[in-house]
């Protein structure tokens, strides 16, 4: 080649950016509107949902479909799906009967303005939803009905009691508890892991990945899932409660098992950085086009919210 070669460098905040307006967007058409007697659980579920997450799991489907050369735009159900089932996780979580937070997302909680009632109302509306993404014709006439059979096991496995929901429950369990390394990690594997892993699983799967390419998403997906968590443990010891938009030093005051509390500050940074080696290497055998999956992992050990 002559000349300068051209060398395109990958920005990740403009990335994400676009991404999560592609999202919001869509989130904000194919959600209900409010009316009628229903109306305030509809404003609820949005009240939740429209309230500026960074919306890492379905940024994730879409980048790890990306990598595989698939159809990003065709997945963005399923990548909305993605973010209705872990909204709802998070306005169940800030119940009273679980860790009764005022704060998330920077906003009063769920319940706070709608109602306890409301608020379990809005979480299961939501977690519905999901299944009523995944089978919009957007999607449908896309995808070949055994992947989606596959794609929408594999997201209702994640998200209920063999993942997400076992999980919480183990969290829920343990509190106040002392607890081993293996059960951490469980409860972080599956808490928070599941639902992370599998938003790349099923980027990939219907992203028509390979099996080799499927074999090392999942293994990314689950170094990542467990990195995610670990930042979350730091960012609640060292984080700041403006830029987290929720009150640090909960996991503290509700006796929660985590990392730093088990490992100390140091170790857990050290295997937080660990893990983003181990998601990085899983990406090897893949070319640019897996450049965000890279950016967001190195972004996930970084982040301050
Ligand atoms: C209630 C079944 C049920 C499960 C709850 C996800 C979860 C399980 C609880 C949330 C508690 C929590 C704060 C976990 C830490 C990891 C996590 C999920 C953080 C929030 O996710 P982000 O950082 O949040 O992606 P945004 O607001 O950006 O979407």
């Amino acid at each position: 080649m002559h000349g300068k070669e051209i060398v395109k460098i990958f920005d990740l905040s403009i990335y994400l950016k676009k991404q999560q307006e592609i999202i919001n967007s869509a989130l904000d058409k194919w959600l209900p509107l409010p009316h009628g007697p229903s109306g305030p659980v509809v404003d609820a579920m949005r009240y939740s949902l429209m309230s500026g997450g960074k919306r890492i799991r379905p940024i994730l489907l879409i980048a790890a479909a990306g990598a595989t050369g698939g159809d990003q735009k065709a997945l963005l159900p399923a990548a909305c799906a993605f973010e209705c089932i872990h909204t709802y996780s998070l306005i169940h979580d800030d119940l009273p009967a679980m860790d009764n937070d005022d704060l998330r997302r920077g906003r009063p909680t769920c319940h706070k303005v709608y109602g306890e009632a409301i608020a379990i109302l809005a979480g299961d509306g939501l977690l519905t939803y999901a299944f009523e993404l995944m089978c919009k014709p957007e999607l449908t006439q896309n995808i070949s009905p055994l992947l989606l059979k596959d794609a929408v096991f594999l997201l209702a496995k994640a998200a209920g009691v063999s993942g997400m929901v076992g999980g919480q429950t183990a969290d829920i369990l343990m509190e106040g508890q002392p607890v081993d390394a293996e059960t951490l990690s469980f409860i972080h594997s599956h808490k928070t892991g599941s639902l992370i892993q599998t938003s790349v699983e099923i980027g990939g799967l219907l992203g028509k990945a390979s099996d080799e390419e499927l074999y090392h998403l999942k293994r990314y997906g689950e170094s990542l899932g467990l990195a995610f968590q670990i930042k979350d443990d730091l960012l609640d010891v060292e984080g700041d409660q403006e830029i987290l938009g929720k009150p640090v030093g909960s996991d503290n005051r509700n006796f929660k098992a985590t990392y730093p509390a088990l490992f100390g500050l140091k170790e857990t940074k050290r295997r937080a950085q660990e893990l983003l080696e181990k998601a990085l290497s899983e990406l090897e055998c893949f070319d640019d086009r897996a450049e965000p999956l890279r950016s967001i992992a190195r972004y996930i050990i970084k982040r301050d919210r």
